[in-house]
């Protein structure tokens, strides 16, 4: 934004009360929608600027500011058309440069689907879009299909940090001869060899890029944070029929998987390092995010300075803090809301709390506390109607969002009393190991119901049928032990609930 154009922005200053409604935030706290109808968010950075960068599944970086979602994205990335029925796929991570925007380099995680794997590249921003220099790839992560990690951000130390999963491979997390299951610690540059730091923890033993490992034994750490002032790094890693993680990060440190998962006992694996939580499937599923309220500005009161908030993605969704110097207890801020599916958290310089959630395809909104600051939304309303709409009788029902994935076969009559889940996003993960011929599909249902599992080939022919009975509510796993007669190849699983159709390709290499 140029100078004068700013000045206009000043005296066209108008507060937009967006829309609110009650909710079950603690008393004093307000919660506001800034954006509906994202298409399907994964995660949001905030600029020190202001802007607030949000990514969508299929490829697009979006910037809202000035209270409004700009039209044009910053950039697009090129990930599969059909990303929602990809689960855990698609543009994953955003990390700004740490002196950004006077250093105006933003970084990307997202998955390339030929052969299907995570890449790190570096874009250049001008003004609120990329510049024509294009893309710069700075890292291809080892191929493997889902828990992808996907989280990139700046550490203290000005090295940026990726997590990745352990693309449905245990063993993976172990090895290091695999990137996969891993925090990754580089210089943000393109050079093999110069973007390896040569303080990382197994840069003399190991040899090639898997120098860069600098954290291992993780299962599918989607995300992970640093403390402002302190530096702690918490590590959120999502579990699979047990519990959900919040690690601490060390160098070098050994994290369990697939030995452990959740608390366990240190006399027994006195080699792994355990949670600083754990918590089970009474209390959620799918441990997205985490950010420390420590801001620039508090907005917060004195009571949630230094806390650690978390969100758990899925159908009991919530907003919840931890004290990280008597982490036993997590306590709620934001239950379940009617937008809700909370899936990413973020604190920003004026101390308000930034989430996104999917539900409706996706929403960002912000909670304030309303002894703070006012908030102010700047508009640019040059040649706008400046007319404030009456926004105090909106109706916020939510009409049923129910995820309608262009895939689905048979959805003419959408039954959302007896479907696999209303969000496709952990509905259903695949890999195959080449090594033992075995396809791995888990998929968690909100009821029980009668499930069909059949994998079909590239042709449209029935291969097998792994399950065709009633399951109850809850996660499920089938192994899949390919005959010697199944080539390699694209396979299809396709997964009946009710009247709903799930269908993901599984790629099969032998
Ligand atoms: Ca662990």
């Amino acid at each position: 934004m140029n100078k004068s154009s700013y000045l206009i922005l000043i005296i066209t200053i108008i507060t937009i009360p967006f829309l609110r409604f009650a909710s079950a935030l603690p008393e004093g706290f307000t919660n506001t929608v800034l954006v509906e109808d994202l298409a399907w968010p994964t995660r949001i950075t905030l600029s020190p600027d202001g802007r607030i960068f949000i990514l969508e599944q299929a490829g697009a970086i979006r910037i809202f500011k000035n209270g409004e979602l700009n039209v044009t994205p910053f950039a697009t990335v090129q990930t599969d058309q059909n990303i929602i029925s990809n689960g855990e796929t698609g543009l994953l991570g955003i990390a700004l440069h740490p002196d950004f925007p006077d250093t105006p380099f933003v970084y990307v995680n997202y998955t390339v689907m030929s052969p299907i794997h995570q890449r790190v590249s570096r874009f250049t921003a001008t003004g609120d879009v990329a510049d024509n220099t294009g893309e710069t790839i700075l890292l291809d992560i080892d191929n493997g299909n889902c828990h992808c990690g996907g989280e990139i951000k700046f550490g203290p130390d000005r090295k940026l940090y990726v997590s990745t999963g352990d693309a449905s491979w245990g063993e993976n997390a172990q090895s290091m001869s695999s990137l996969r299951g891993k925090i990754l610690r580089m210089n943000p540059v393109a050079d093999q060899e110069s973007q390896i730091p040569a303080d990382n923890p197994f840069y003399n033993e190991n040899s090639g890029k898997y120098r860069l490992i600098w954290a291992y034994g993780l299962r599918n750490p989607w995300s992970f944070t640093f403390q402002p002032g302190t530096g702690r790094m918490f590590i959120n890693d999502v579990g699979t029929d047990k519990a959900e993680e919040i690690n601490e990060g060390f160098a070098g440190k050994n994290y369990g998987w697939p030995g452990t998962e959740g608390s366990f006992d240190l006399g027994e694996y006195p080699e792994y390092i355990k949670p600083i939580h754990a918590y089970g499937r009474d209390v959620g599923t799918d441990l997205t995010g985490g950010e420390f309220y420590n801001p620039k500005t508090q907005n917060f009161p004195a009571e949630y300075v230094g806390k650690y908030f978390v969100v758990d993605y899925d159908y009991e969704s919530w907003i919840r803090y931890l004290d990280p110097e008597s982490p036993d207890n997590l306590t709620e801020f934001f239950p379940r809301i009617e937008r809700g599916n909370y899936l990413d958290v973020k604190i920003g310089d004026n101390g308000y709390l930034y989430y996104i959630t999917r539900t409706g395809r996706g929403t960002l909104s912000q909670v304030s506390y309303d002894n703070g600051p006012v908030d102010t939304v700047v508009i640019d309303t040059t040649g706008v109607d400046t007319t404030v709409v009456d926004t105090t009788v909106v109706d916020t029902t939510v009409v049923d969002t129910t995820v309608v994935d262009t895939t689905i076969v048979d959805t003419t009559v959408a039954d959302t009393t007896d479907s696999l889940t209303a969000l496709p996003f952990y509905a259903i993960e695949s890999g195959y190991s080449p090594s033992i011929r075995q396809a791995s599909i888990s998929y968690r249902l909100h009821q029980d119901v009668i499930v069909q599992l059949v994998i079909y080939n590239q042709f449209g022919k029935k291969v097998t049928v792994l399950e065709n009975k009633r399951q109850q509510k809850g996660p499920h796993t089938h192994r899949w032990d390919l005959p010697d007669n199944c080539n390699s190849g694209l396979y299809f699983i396709r997964l009946k609930t009710g009247n709903k159709t799930v269908q993901q390709k599984l790629l099969v290499l032998r």
